[in-house]
């Protein structure tokens, strides 16, 4: 018999210190996340076969439009975290106001933002698609959450990570004490620990972003691009060029072997294209615990006060000294 892995739930219970008091909700709350991701890979498997591929005809709070598969994802993370005893509020991508679990006591602590289909332009073609999550504890334990108590900063999440629907199901987290991986091995439904403390590289030679939008970059984003594909083999340039359509897809690639990821700000929408709270935050949790930074181009993105639940943020994230470079070029001081 080859090597044992750890599941999820041994390895947060044997590796992980959790603060007095949060052991056991945050670990549930882990292990509902993996069972959204157990019944959405599930889906995705046979997804040509039964019917929900395509769109659902609507447009979401975000001007986007709705695949079925967004709606079956969202619903998924909803029912099975209504059930999840700590969780007292869900936000989502796909929702335009939180909901609120309203059956919880006190001693529910736990307030979860979600995209819960990153990459939906993916769904049809049979490529790779995630769900990015992000915990908050609940600011007072007498009364249930207001909107206001999930406009928190990135420095406050509690847990973060991701699920990768890619060629195998993969659950990626931090609380705080480093990233871990775990692989969905399909035959016994458990998620098994297949990347512990994953450490980004310092620096990488692949890049993703949209170029389709470069004419709407400022001057400094445009000479960061130009200057990625200067041939100079000392520095590991022409960078090479990979972009999925799925952020979190990317952003894996990355975590395992450098690079960076850019969905920056344009000359007329300099907020960018990206949610703050449900997709820049958790993802920059992740990568700065894995040794990594995130950035606006301008700031940390854990430290952007947040004003509104969608609210839109550029993000540059990846390895260290790769979002450093291209932080300098946005500010014009290269
Ligand atoms: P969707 O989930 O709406 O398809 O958006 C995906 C995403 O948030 C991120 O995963 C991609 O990297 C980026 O947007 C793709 O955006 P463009 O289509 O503008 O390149």
């Amino acid at each position: 018999m080859g090597q044992i892995h750890l599941t999820l739930s041994q390895f947060i219970s044997k590796k992980q210190t959790f603060p007095t008091g949060e052991g056991c909700g945050l670990s549930e709350l882990l292990g509902d996340v993996g069972l959204v991701g157990k019944l959405i890979a599930q889906d995705l498997r046979r997804a040509g076969l039964i019917n929900i591929l395509g769109t659902t005809g609507e447009t979401n709070v975000q001007g986007e439009t709705v695949k079925k598969l967004d709606e079956i994802a969202n619903e998924t993370f909803l029912s099975v975290l209504r059930q999840t005893t700590q969780v007292c509020a869900l936000a989502s991508e796909e929702m335009e106001k939180p909901a609120y679990f309203q059956e919880r006591g006190p001693e529910c602590k736990y307030i979860v933002l979600v995209d819960p289909l990153d990459g939906s332009s993916n769904t049809d073609c049979n490529m790779p698609l995630g769900a990015i999550f992000s915990v908050l504890k609940r600011s007072l334990p007498d009364r249930m959450p207001s909107d206001e108590d999930l406009l928190k900063r990135g420095i406050e999440q509690v847990a973060a990570g991701y699920l990768l629907y890619g060629s195998s199901t993969m659950l990626v987290y931090t609380i705080g004490q480093g990233v871990h991986g775990f692989t969905l091995e399909p035959g016994i439904g458990e998620y098994l620990l297949s990347h512990e403390n994953i450490r980004i590289p310092e620096k990488g030679t692949i890049y993703a972003a949209n170029e389709g939008n470069y004419q709407k970059w400022t001057a400094g984003t445009k000479k960061y691009f130009d200057d990625l594909k200067v041939h100079d083999k000392a520095t590991g340039r022409p960078y090479s060029g990979r972009y999925s359509g799925c952020l979190v897809a990317d952003l894996h690639r990355m975590l395992l072997g450098g690079g960076i990821y850019l969905y920056p700000g344009e000359v007329d929408k300099p907020e960018g294209k990206l949610r703050l709270l449900y997709e820049a935050n958790p993802l920059a949790f992740v990568v700065e615990q894995a040794g990594g930074k995130a950035s606006t181009g301008m700031s940390r993105i854990l430290e952007v006060e947040p004003k509104k639940l969608h609210q839109r943020v550029p993000l540059i994230i990846g390895s260290r000294r790769d979002v450093e470079t291209a932080d300098a070029f946005i500010q014009g001081r290269t």
